[in-house]
């Protein structure tokens, strides 16, 4: 069965075409820096937000009825959706995928029940995945929707949930590597607390640790080589999460000692919820050499909720993608669109729409920022502002040749600091002027 019918394979027709239906500046093969864009971005489609949401929020029931959705039976409403999602792949022409164990299928009444259904539509999702030559970018597990989970998973202060929490993660982890994934994602949604009063917090986040370092070499050893990735988040559902952004998470990686098989997926509305840009999270990643994925949407910036909506502010892009050429693209992720259609964007034709635009606005990004680095005086002007480090007393203080006396006797024996401007406007007009 054909759901998005009258749409055709989405072609890149560039960016005097008028037809709603083809990129305008996502050319797959266009090189940009050594690397075609399908290569810098791996786009990926989420699972959860393209073929599970329906718009529902807190004042209202979902607005959207899937037809993939109809059927009663789960396995066979399942088996619907991924023929949906595997059409929607092969029409958008993106590469990837990403999902939560329960996205692909409806979770079972127990455990066991579970794992059948998930080795089943995994088995089916294969096979399409081999028709299809579809590849999955990450895989994750779902432990935060089901009630149990309130209290958190890995950091719930009952050992049962813990564990259970950890069949499930056994189960994701084992699917991922089915599928072929090449890495495997924790979001931490209520690893955190809603009141501090009742949590132990030191507590909680050993365990978290421990969790994580148990199905890190659980995955090893079945094989799995890919990369594992913290998605931080500040809050939302939880008042407060442990992966509040990229530099605590980064902090507590290090504490336990998992740096060297974990690196970040920087998620754009969760780095505005932590009142940062989305570029500082990307070179808070990136100075630390842990840039793995990007998990590309937007958010609101009146009401600072956590909206998902699908990019296309080509500034916040293009800022970005200098930061993303800097530390030289993403180590093992892509750019998977975390983001869903408005709640009164009820066509299946908005799908489409929603992520040409998202495609568009990352290319038509990187190729502003690349334009920028190789034309402009950008990176000059820069370079410029720290060039009293590149000899004399400056490189002896980078060197670590200068103790702390050392500078009261330069300072003493140095005349007058003149003021260097930052230039901050000028650069700003290089951004403008390159978009
Ligand atoms: C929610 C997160 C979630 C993760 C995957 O805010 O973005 O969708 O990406 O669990
Ligand atoms: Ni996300
Ligand atoms: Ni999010």
């Amino acid at each position: 069965m054909e759901y998005f019918k009258g749409i055709g394979k989405i072609k890149y027709e560039g960016k005097n075409s008028d037809n709603p239906f083809a990129f305008k500046y996502y050319d797959p093969e266009k090189i940009i820096a050594g690397k075609s864009l399908k290569e810098h971005f791996k786009f990926a489609v989420a699972y959860w937000h393209s073929f599970c949401g329906q718009g529902a929020d807190p004042f209202g029931v979902g607005t959207q009825e899937f037809p993939w959705d109809a059927a009663k039976d789960p396995l066979q409403a399942a088996k619907n959706k991924a023929d949906a999602a595997f059409e929607f792949l092969t029409k958008i022409g993106f590469e990837y995928f990403c999902f939560h164990d329960f996205d692909l299928i409806a979770e079972g009444q127990t455990l066991s029940e579970s794992e059948k259904r998930v080795e089943k539509i995994s088995d089916y999702i294969k096979e399409k995945q081999k028709e299809t030559e579809k590849k999955l970018l990450w895989g994750t597990a779902n432990c935060f929707t089901n009630p149990r989970y309130m209290n958190g998973a890995a950091t719930n202060p009952d050992f049962k949930v813990v564990a259970r929490a950890g069949a499930q993660v056994k189960i994701a982890l084992d699917t991922t590597i089915k599928l072929g994934g090449e890495n495997y994602v924790f979001w931490g949604g209520r690893e955190g607390y809603i009141s501090l009063l009742n949590t132990d917090m030191g507590r909680e986040l050993d365990h978290m640790a421990r969790f994580l370092t148990m199905a890190r070499d659980y995955a090893r050893s079945q094989g799995f080589k890919g990369t594992f990735f913290i998605e931080p988040k500040p809050m939302e559902p939880s008042k407060h999460q442990y992966d509040f952004d990229a530099a605590t998470s980064i902090g507590f990686l290090k504490k336990y000692g998992l740096e060297d098989d974990f690196k970040l997926n920087i998620e754009v509305n969760h780095a505005t919820l932590a009142l940062h840009t989305f570029e500082h999270e990307l070179a808070v990643a990136g100075c630390e050499n842990m840039l793995g994925s990007i998990d590309a949407n937007r958010g609101d910036y009146q009401n600072g909720w956590d909206t998902d909506q699908f990019p296309n502010n080509i500034q916040e892009v293009a800022v970005a993608m200098l930061v993303f050429l800097k530390y030289g693209g993403l180590q093992g992720g892509g750019v998977n669109f975390d983001a869903k259609l408005r709640r009164n964007s009820t066509d299946l034709e908005d799908l489409f729409h929603a992520h040409i635009g998202g495609a568009d606005t990352f290319a038509r990004g990187l190729i502003v920022a690349d334009k920028i680095l190789n034309d402009s005086n950008f990176s000059s002007t820069i370079n410029k502002r720290y060039s009293s480090f590149d000899s004399g007393d400056g490189k002896k203080f980078e060197n670590g040749n200068l103790s702390i006396e050392d500078l009261f006797q330069i300072a003493k024996n140095s005349k007058n600091i003149e003021k260097i401007s930052g230039k901050t406007e000028f650069l700003e007009n290089i951004i403008n002027n390159y978009i």
